[in-house]
């Protein structure tokens, strides 16, 4: 694959759920070797080391479980600026982290395709569709709100305004397998392509995947990829404090990564929710490395690139 220089941007997010763990995030990926495995396969790796949020003060928020709002609204702003510096350099991937960050991970790339004039896409790979907002979430973890704030649903008074909003047409979810209420109520008006276990045992996770890749290519679209912990079973993942069974297997994982490779089109990567206290042994943190490195064209055998039909 085309050789790309890789900026790991540590993103150290442990605010958008009260179970802690994920500000250890980017030092296990960093433990697990995720630079070297980059470089391994002739890439160029930039690490630029652990960021902090801005400061931040908010008004109480009208629904009382809110968590930590002026924490996450303060590393939206800062992840919104880090990444579009980043991608004027090479291929941001936001080390998490828990999930909350993707707020402004994919707000600030959407930001930049503006900038580039080119259409940008959103493949979310997790058990959870994260469209709350904070006035719909029962919980009051920002983590299940990245996908409504990057939208443009109302409710989030106090974060940053939305330099460009992402359509939901262009957001392919795959791995849904926990989704509350309120989230199918938004998600019901068919926009996003959502790819649940139940379609993928049936079908298969290469098909809606390709289908999604073809639309991103015919529109010269950028890709960005937000890669959950808990799209994976936790049987092979357990590193995450909200684990759902019946995710994707391993060889889903790969084959998910290996196509998105051949296809050539992500350009700019979460690794999120990988909560190291809860690993066996770096076994997740790991296989997140694992998978980057097929993302990134890692290859059992090499062959010749399948096109996309
Ligand atoms: N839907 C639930 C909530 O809103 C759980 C959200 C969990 N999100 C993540 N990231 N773990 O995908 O609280
Ligand atoms: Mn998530
Ligand atoms: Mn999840
Ligand atoms: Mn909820």
């Amino acid at each position: 694959m085309k050789q790309k220089h890789c900026i790991l941007i540590g993103a150290p997010v442990d605010c958008g759920k009260r179970r802690k763990g994920c500000v250890m995030g980017p030092d296990a990926l960093r433990t697990a070797g995720l630079a070297e495995a980059i470089c391994a396969l002739g890439h160029t790796v930039e690490d630029i080391g652990n960021l902090v949020p801005d400061g931040t003060d908010t008004a109480p928020h009208p629904n009382p479980n809110v968590y930590a709002l002026a924490e996450n609204i303060g590393w939206t702003k800062r992840l919104m600026q880090a990444g579009p510096e980043a991608a004027a350099k090479g291929m941001p991937i936001f080390m998490g982290g828990d999930h909350a960050l993707a707020a402004g991970s994919v707000a600030g790339m959407a930001a930049y395709a503006q900038q580039q004039n080119r259409p940008f896409f959103v493949l979310w790979l997790d058990a959870h569709s994260d469209i709350h907002t904070p006035l719909t979430s029962d919980s009051g973890n920002l983590h299940g709100t990245p996908m409504g704030y990057v939208t443009g649903r109302s409710g989030f008074d106090g974060y940053p305004p939305l330099p460009a909003r992402v359509d939901p047409a262009q957001v392919c979810m795959i791995g849904l397998r926990s989704v509350d209420g309120a989230e199918r109520a938004v998600l019901a008006d068919g926009a996003a392509q959502l790819v649940d276990m139940r379609r993928i045992d049936e079908e298969g996770i290469s098909a809606p995947l390709q289908s999604f890749l073809q639309q991103v290519k015919a529109a010269n679209g950028m890709l960005h990829v937000s890669l959950d912990v808990d799209f994976l079973d936790p049987t092979i993942a357990p590193a995450v404090g909200t684990t759902v069974p019946g995710g994707a297997t391993t060889r889903e994982g790969h084959l998910v990564m290996e196509i998105l490779s051949d296809s050539g089109l992500v350009t700019s990567l979460d690794l999120v929710e990988l909560n190291p206290f809860l690993d066996e042994r770096g076994r997740t943190a790991n296989l997140m490395v694992d998978l980057t490195a097929s993302l990134l064209g890692r290859r059992i055998f090499d062959r010749p690139t399948r096109s996309l039909q």
